[in-house]
């Protein structure tokens, strides 16, 4: 047990309420691990997969109207409305804690309470966090296990320090119509219930790690973001890192794992998180960041030999998938793997083309960062990496450049907030619609975006050393719909321009809406983009921009009276010099 009181109080609180017939405390072991497995496989919530070809590798089938992150039932529960803003849904904490006691209460009757202590961050490192979870699903601890660092070190180090994140999650009974995420960000806590699904119940992630950690994390002076962390090592050995914000479903992981072209020789790039990045000026000026996770939950569809090489390496051993679709022998399958043709698609079913895909657009993996073979040596590093470049960008078919890079601090900050991409199947709505989507932060801010953006600008204050901000967008299509750029290892070429923009190598054009690469700005060596094409890539369309500028200023004005003065200015030049190129 703890030591902890107020610890030790909350879980009597939680037992009362959810009338639990076991509680069991996780220490985070591997013998611990393999129980939770064992369990699963006996009760069906694990089909062991191909023993030879995928050693202790698991499907996991979720329900059906369970598959991804629900964001129409997550709730910010602030006490003034305002605060929680237009980016998100709000309930008054007292109703949305009198509706979810309503649902808790004895929902673990007949089942086992786990509680997880698990810590975000490596667990030595000053910049990281600590919560607890409190879960009816074991699914959800052999998730957490590899996805945080988990169980008595956890737990010893909420007990030095006294304090933690309240996290308490029941499957329920699946029902959608009894489905809420809600989060307390002023009592530090989050509810989640009716869903047994990633980001919902995986309460580290998402909840706490973005939602509360914004939260905490503009009254303490730092960023908590939706970015992965990547070291680009270039053939003298230096390592510069890269810290990118993409959507859901849009490219990060692909890009922390990416594997560089032939023609780079001796360049490397080194992971060091795919999806959360925390963040801080350090006493030396610059931004030093930590991923937060110990492992990856990623897109399983597209993943390849010839996309993602790297996590296609690690996800033959020692992994669970969840709604993937199986072949004849047994091994994981999803759209965009191989040729091969599944035999039982996501739901169990007999595949057929006729259902849709075999494996669901959303399916995921889960695994341990250390399998990862460009895995950073410096991803334990308890300071963390020194960040000299943040990248934001989106999925979108049209407009959009290749890259650009911002003017200024607040230039930058204008560029993230004014990020919009295609909805993926990440999120349980429509698939496909371009929506504004702030720094990739719309569904996991936990506060009004206007204060974030204010939040973000107040950093061009506090050091001259800040990283520089680029945008960059893979998914242009042509008329044919076809990608016109290759993207995936080919996106180097991107990369490298940026590391070295950021250390003021290379020259660069200015736009009104950002500085792009010279016309042999970008080394194209050993790809053939036609010239055509790259000039279309990089060409700013000034009508269609005009428009786009007047709808992003329409954007910031419909958070009214809060949306910060300085980003306005910025968007206000921004349309000024449009008018006048
Ligand atoms: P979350 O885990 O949901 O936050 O997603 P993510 O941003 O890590 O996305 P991920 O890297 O898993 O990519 C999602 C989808 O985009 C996959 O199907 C990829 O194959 C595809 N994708 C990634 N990078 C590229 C690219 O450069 N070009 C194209 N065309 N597709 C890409
Ligand atoms: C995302 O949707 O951005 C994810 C998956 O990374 S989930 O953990 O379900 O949020
Ligand atoms: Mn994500």
């Amino acid at each position: 047990m703890t030591t902890n009181q107020e610890l030790k109080t909350w879980i009597d609180q939680v037992a009362g309420l959810t009338q639990p017939d076991k509680i069991v405390w996780c220490n985070g072991s591997d013998s611990e691990y393999r129980d939770m497995v064992e369990l699963l496989k006996s009760s069906g919530g694990f089909i062991e997969l191909n023993p030879e070809t995928h050693p202790r590798c698991y499907l996991h089938r979720s329900d059906p109207s369970d598959v991804a992150r629900v964001e129409h039932l997550t709730f910010v529960c602030t006490s003034d409305k305002e605060e929680a803003g237009p980016n998100n849904n709000w309930m008054a904490p007292g109703e949305a804690r009198a509706k979810m006691r309503e649902l808790y209460s004895g929902c673990m009757a007949g089942r086992t309470m786990y509680v997880i202590p698990y810590c975000m961050g490596p667990i030595d490192s000053p910049l990281s966090r600590c919560g607890v979870e409190v879960t009816d699903s074991p699914y959800v601890v052999a998730n957490m296990k590899l996805m945080t660092r988990m169980g008595d070190g956890a737990l010893r180090r909420i007990e030095r320090e006294g304090t933690f994140i309240k996290g308490l999650h029941s499957i329920g009974s699946l029902d959608p119509n009894r489905r809420f995420i809600m989060h307390f960000p002023e009592d530090l806590e989050i509810q989640s219930f009716g869903s047994g699904y990633g980001g919902n119940a995986l309460l580290g992630k998402k909840c706490h790690a973005l939602r509360i950690a914004s939260y905490q994390a503009r009254t303490e002076g730092w960023l908590a973001e939706h970015m992965l962390i990547l070291g680009l090592e270039n053939p003298q050995g230096e390592t510069h890192y890269v810290a990118a914000a993409f959507p859901s479903a849009c490219g990060k992981t692909n890009l922390a794992m990416l594997i560089p072209p032939e023609t780079y020789k001796g360049w490397k790039v080194w992971t060091v998180g795919d999806d959360i990045c925390w963040m801080r000026i350090g006493e030396d000026g610059r931004m030093w960041a930590i991923n937060p996770e110990a492992g990856f939950f990623g897109v399983a569809p597209g993943t390849a030999e010839n996309t993602n090489p790297n996590a296609l390496a690690m996800l033959d051993h020692d992994a669970i998938f969840t709604n993937v679709a199986v072949t004849e022998d047994n091994q994981p399958w999803w759209e965009g793997l191989d040729d091969r043709v599944p035999v039982t698609d996501w739901r169990g079913n007999p595949y057929d083309p006729e259902n849709g895909p075999a494996a669901h657009p959303n399916s995921r993996f889960t695994v341990h960062m250390s399998q990862c073979p460009s895995y950073s040596d410096q991803a334990e590093a308890p300071a963390g990496v020194p960040i000299s470049a943040i990248v934001f960008g989106g999925r979108r078919e049209r407009l959009v450049p290749l890259v650009m890079e911002s003017q200024s601090w607040n230039h930058g900050v204008l560029l993230g907030a004014a990020m919009a991409s295609e909805t993926t199947a990440a999120n349980i709505d429509a698939v496909g619609v371009v929506r504004r989507d702030p720094m990739a932060m719309k569904p996991f801010c936990g506060y009004n975006f206007a204060d974030y953006w204010a939040h973000w600008l107040s950093f061009s204050d506090n050091s001259e050393k800040l990283p520089k901000i680029f945008h960059v967008n893979w998914f242009r299509k042509d008329e044919n719909g076809k990608f016109m750029w290759p993207g995936f290892g080919e996106n180097m070429r991107v990369l490298e321009w940026i590391v070295k923009r950021s250390q003021g190598e290379v020259e660069c054009v200015d736009t009104p809406i950002g500085k792009m690469p010279e016309e042999s700005g970008l080394n194209l060596d050993g790809i053939d983009v036609p010239a055509q094409t790259m000039q279309a890539l990089l060409e700013v369309d000034t009508n269609a921009w005009v428009n786009e500028i007047s709808e992003i200023g329409d954007y910031l004005d419909s958070f009214g009276e809060r949306t910060p003065p300085a980003i306005k200015a910025e968007q206000a030049r921004v349309a000024a010099a449009l008018a006048n190129s």
